[in-house]
């Protein structure tokens, strides 16, 4: 704040208070003027948040993204090597496998859901991106 001396009135000084502010040096809304005045205007600082939030969500699905393709990577490891496992002579005893068998069955069509299910949900939102 900077008080400035307008004018003087018969012994009374006018002053008019400035109050203008400013950013502390490399500060991160320092690129929200974008045509380079110095001023950020609302507008501005409106379109420099929107952009903050958009860089955000896209951050986030990216993370997502990941967490669902690890999600299906296990899923895709673990339904492999349980079938291998069944089909290895002796790895199993004859005698688990009917106490096994239930599980297992469950096991690998819910895994295959998860599976069909990304390979969908990521055929969808492609045909939704290219529109
Ligand atoms: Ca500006």
């Amino acid at each position: 704040m900077k008080l400035q001396t307008v004018g003087n009135l018969g012994g009374c000084i006018l002053s008019e208070v400035n109050m203008t502010k400013k950013l502390e040096k490399g500060s991160a809304w320092d690129k929200a003027d974008t045509n380079g005045d110095n001023i950020i205007t609302d507008a501005e600082l409106d379109a420099q948040l929107a952009r903050e939030e958009r860089k955000l969500r896209m951050e986030n699905n990216d993370k997502k993204e990941d967490q669902q393709r690890y999600m299906v990577w296990f899923s895709m490891v673990t339904v492999t090597g349980l079938i291998v496992a069944v089909l290895i002579p002796g790895l199993i005893p004859v005698e688990r496998l009917d106490h096994i068998g239930p599980i297992l069955s469950t096991f690998l069509i819910s895994n295959m859901g998860v599976i069909g299910s990304f390979i969908a949900m990521s055929a969808w939102s492609k045909t939704k991106e290219t529109k």
